[in-house]
């Protein structure tokens, strides 16, 4: 029954509130419900990643006994807009929104809280002004996940690590290679990045994190031991990672590294790389977000070297945040999910399938 009406709510009466401009005038019947109705915009579904994201909101909310009005915004921020729009004039009892880019939401957020509608920012952060314009934020940690991927190419190529890895038994032959290719002093190591959506907060922070950490690795040796020689939007997708890498490697021969943002984008890299007679993994050092199942099995067959976790099951802590905020309780500013990295160091044999 609730999912027919959500059907109908879907199909029927949000394209009126978008093509009629019509109001819904009053939730006296649904409030009679006593039931919580959650208005939420994603963003699109351009990666696995995304998808999983979408599913664990959607089941979250279906089983919490929450009303979800989703919907996909086909990557375009304008329609995102419209979308809390709707759910402005159908006077739902909270807003939760995955922002495709940092900024330019001053306006309709104020319009929400005219309303008197709290708002959730879900996976992405933004950039404003007025941080009470929003109620708080749950999702990815990108400049830790910048951060760690660097961390981990810090140890790749120290010549110590690897060594100690060695007499620990438990380095990969490609980490004493990788080492030994570029003793510190020599050239440095030159790495490709394949950037997210340009103007997301996720891609300006792993952007941010990553350069952060080699910068302050450089600071403390008095060299640079890390060049980003080229650095381009893929817009997360597979498609721009196999494009983009066709043409980046018919131009750059030296290259050591591939920081991909996503592993959407790496997937499609790895296409490109392989298709050319390249090693991934060996030739080219590959470094990825997300922790996709492709991505685990592509470090487990050794044609990537390191995937950060970008968690996506992000659902039942939104609709957490969503229920308290619906209750008119306060919830933290920020709250990051819990993340790891695994490397080509890792025993993974143990490690439970991903579900995406
Ligand atoms: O890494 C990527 C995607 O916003 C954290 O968006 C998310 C990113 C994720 O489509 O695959």
């Amino acid at each position: 029954m609730r999912s027919l009406l959500r059907i109908l709510i879907i199909f029927l009466v949000i394209p009126c509130l978008f093509l009629a401009g019509c109001r819904k005038p009053a939730r006296e019947n649904d409030s009679k419900a006593g039931g919580i109705i959650l208005g939420f915009s994603q963003i699109g579904a351009e990666s696995a990643w995304r998808n999983c994201n979408t599913r664990s909101v959607q089941d979250a909310a279906s089983a919490a006994g929450i009303q979800l009005l989703y919907f996909n915004a086909e990557q375009k921020q304008e329609n995102q807009i419209k979308a809390i729009r709707s759910f402005i004039a159908y006077q739902v009892d909270v807003i939760a929104f995955v922002p495709i880019v940092s900024s330019g939401w001053e306006n309709v957020l104020g319009e929400a809280r005219d309303a008197g509608i709290p708002v959730l920012v879900c996976d992405r952060e933004i950039n404003i002004q007025d941080e009470s314009q929003y109620s708080g934020f749950i999702g990815t940690n990108s400049l830790q996940e910048g951060r760690s991927a660097a961390e981990y190419l810090i140890k790749k190529y120290s010549p110590q690590a690897a060594a100690d890895k060695t007499a620990a038994g438990t380095a990969s032959s490609a980490a004493h290679a990788a080492s030994e290719k570029h003793p510190a002093g020599k050239r440095p190591v030159r790495i490709i990045e394949l950037v997210g959506t340009e103007g997301s907060s996720v891609a300006i922070k792993r952007a941010k994190g990553f350069r952060d950490v080699l910068a302050e690795y450089g600071a403390k040796n008095g060299e640079a031991d890390f060049q980003i020689i080229y650095s381009v939007s893929g817009d997360f997708l597979r498609s721009k990672g196999y494009e983009l890498m066709c043409s980046i490697l018919d131009t750059y021969k030296d290259i050591d590294v591939l920081y991909s943002h996503n592993d959407a984008m790496t997937l499609g890299a790895l296409d490109a790389i392989k298709e050319r007679g390249i090693k991934p993994g060996t030739d080219i050092v590959i470094v990825t977000i997300d922790a996709e199942q492709a991505a685990i099995d592509a470090l487990k067959r050794g044609e990537v070297n390191c995937v950060v976790e970008c968690n996506p099951k992000q659902g039942p802590d939104i609709i957490r945040l969503a229920t308290l905020l619906a209750k008119g309780k306060t919830i933290p500013r920020t709250a990051y999910m819990k993340e790891e990295v695994f490397t080509e160091w890792d025993d993974l044999s143990k490690l439970p399938p991903r579900g995406y």
